[in-house]
């Protein structure tokens, strides 16, 4: 019985840790890694926008699919920015990812918060819930690219 408890806490902590531990061989793989994570999210993203933007007709069951899957994948790029991965592979990724990167975290600490209000939005199964919740998500996406991608 105590080994299954243990066991239990050990695969709970494992599974929950996983985004966060991810480990790359060499640096081309955290840069690949990052740039794919951000590359569905965005897809996923971009979905959202053209019913926010009335480019696709508003359908709710559609935007909380998509949504889900932007707070899923908001949670991934970051373990692809290790120490010793501002090169490797072609990357718009600017140094001030690694001087900076209690101020780093503040943004995609605040793209994670406004995925998941951006999820609630979408559940209400409200427009203009989904407008308002859409655009503060897309302002920490601007944000951050901003200060950290090259032009
Ligand atoms: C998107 C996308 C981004 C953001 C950004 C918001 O749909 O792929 O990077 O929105 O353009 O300003």
């Amino acid at each position: 019985m105590k080994a299954l408890a243990a066991f239990t806490l050990a695969a709970a902590a494992l599974t929950l840790s996983a985004p966060a531990s991810a480990q790359f061989a060499k640096a081309e793989d955290a840069i690949k890694y990052r740039q794919s994570a951000l590359f569905v999210m965005g897809q996923h993203f971009g979905r959202l926008g053209a019913m926010a933007n009335g480019r696709v007709p508003f359908d709710a069951k559609l935007a909380q699919d998509n949504a889900d899957v932007v707070v899923q994948m908001a949670k991934l790029p970051w373990a692809g920015f290790g120490a010793g991965t501002d090169k490797g592979a072609p990357t718009k990724a600017l140094p001030e990812i690694w001087t900076e990167q209690a101020k780093f975290k503040e943004h995609s600490d605040k793209l994670e918060a406004e995925s998941i209000k951006l999820a609630a939005a979408a559940k209400t199964g409200n427009l203009d819930n989904l407008k308002t919740a859409f655009g503060a998500a897309a302002g920490t996406c601007k944000a951050c690219h901003d200060n950290y991608r090259a032009k």
